[in-house]
């Protein structure tokens, strides 16, 4: 009888995923192990932050117009060479890169990757929970690899996760066949599977959205988010209100508790301010996996095709039931 150990490490995980899909390579197995690895230094930062010249702002402005922090920095440069080492990944997009970076252009290098490198940066000097967030596809382009192998609709991922860094450093990822948890073991320095088959409640407790911008959403949208608050209780449960800051840490929980997400268009930023490539489409894939849904309040996220890198979309997110209360309020105030 094959043994198995009580500790299933992500590596040990996914090689047993990977078992299931005889056509599978291998590749994108190493792919995720390389990501593990670049989040694992970056974990061990943040750990340390107030004890390094790691926090505060590193001087430069990114192409989104934000303040760069030291460790926005310090995250992107640690995930490059993480991605960069092994020669699988043919081009690398970033929120803090203006334009991709062609990182291999061998024909080994057969995916592209879009990341987040610290996703709710402005928790990083109070000490609040961040994280780093990762899309995968298959690179697209013949010749020299290009800005196609990075402007792929959501729909097309061959993975995407998160890594959140909370009390403990969680990795969250899925290649298609449901989402997986993943605790880092500090004392072995492992990701260590704790939550296998994640599913996402239909109908969530909780509501994460930023209300000080709730005089700038349409009519639409302030009626939905009165109805999260309990305006008619006859026809739904109030919502008990939640917000980190971090898109990463919000989505977990209303993950795990079930709940929704919600950074809608305004009167001041149309399209929203979080990024399509590597903010909505990797936490779209997830909630669609753990059996949620995502928005853009008429779109699926997943269906929406990409022009621009660095463009932005509304996203609602999570509890299936609560997104189409979102949808179809919308409709309904529209129609
Ligand atoms: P970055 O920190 O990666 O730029 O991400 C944007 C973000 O911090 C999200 O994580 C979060 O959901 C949102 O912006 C918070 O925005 P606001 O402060 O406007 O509510």
């Amino acid at each position: 009888m094959q043994h198995r150990s009580a500790v299933r490490t992500i590596e040990a995980f996914i090689l047993e995923q990977e078992r299931k899909h005889p056509e599978a390579t291998g590749e994108l197995t190493n792919l995720l192990y390389d990501i593990a690895l670049g989040t694992k230094v970056v974990g061990a930062a943040i750990r340390r932050a107030g004890l390094m010249d790691i926090l505060g702002r590193a001087g430069a402005v990114n192409i989104q117009g934000e303040e760069q922090m030291k460790l926005d920095v310090f995250a992107n440069e640690s995930m490059k060479s993480a991605l960069h080492q092994a020669g699988r990944v043919c081009v690398m997009a970033s929120e803090e890169d203006p334009e991709p970076t062609l990182l291999a252009d061998s024909d080994g290098a057969r995916y592209a990757v879009l990341i987040d490198p610290l996703d709710g940066s402005s928790n990083i000097d109070v000490n609040g929970a961040v994280g780093t967030i990762f899309s995968i596809y298959r690179r697209v382009s013949e010749g020299k690899p290009c800005v196609d192998d990075v402007l792929q609709t959501g729909n097309k991922q061959v993975a995407a996760g998160y890594v959140m860094y909370g009390s403990s450093v969680m990795l969250v990822y899925t290649t298609g066949s449901g989402v997986h948890g993943f605790t880092l073991d500090p004392t072995i320095g492992e990701f260590v599977l704790s939550h296998e088959n994640l599913r996402i409640p239909d109908t969530g407790v909780y509501l994460s959205v930023n209300e000080s911008n709730f005089y700038r959403w349409s009519r639409g949208m302030q009626l939905a988010v009165r109805a999260f608050h309990g305006e008619q209780p006859e026809a739904m449960k109030a919502k008990n209100s939640r917000y980190i800051g971090s898109l990463v840490a919000d989505f977990h929980r209303n993950l795990i508790a079930g709940g929704i997400f919600l950074y809608p268009g305004d009167s001041k930023n149309p399209r929203g301010k979080l990024r399509l490539s590597y903010e909505a489409n990797p936490m779209a894939l997830i909630a669609e996996q753990a059996g949620g849904a995502a928005t853009n309040g008429v779109d699926r996220i997943l269906d929406i095709q990409p022009t621009e890198l660095h463009q932005r979309t509304p996203l609602v997110i999570g509890s299936k039931k609560d997104v189409e209360v979102v949808t179809k309020t919308l409709n309904g105030a529209t129609s």
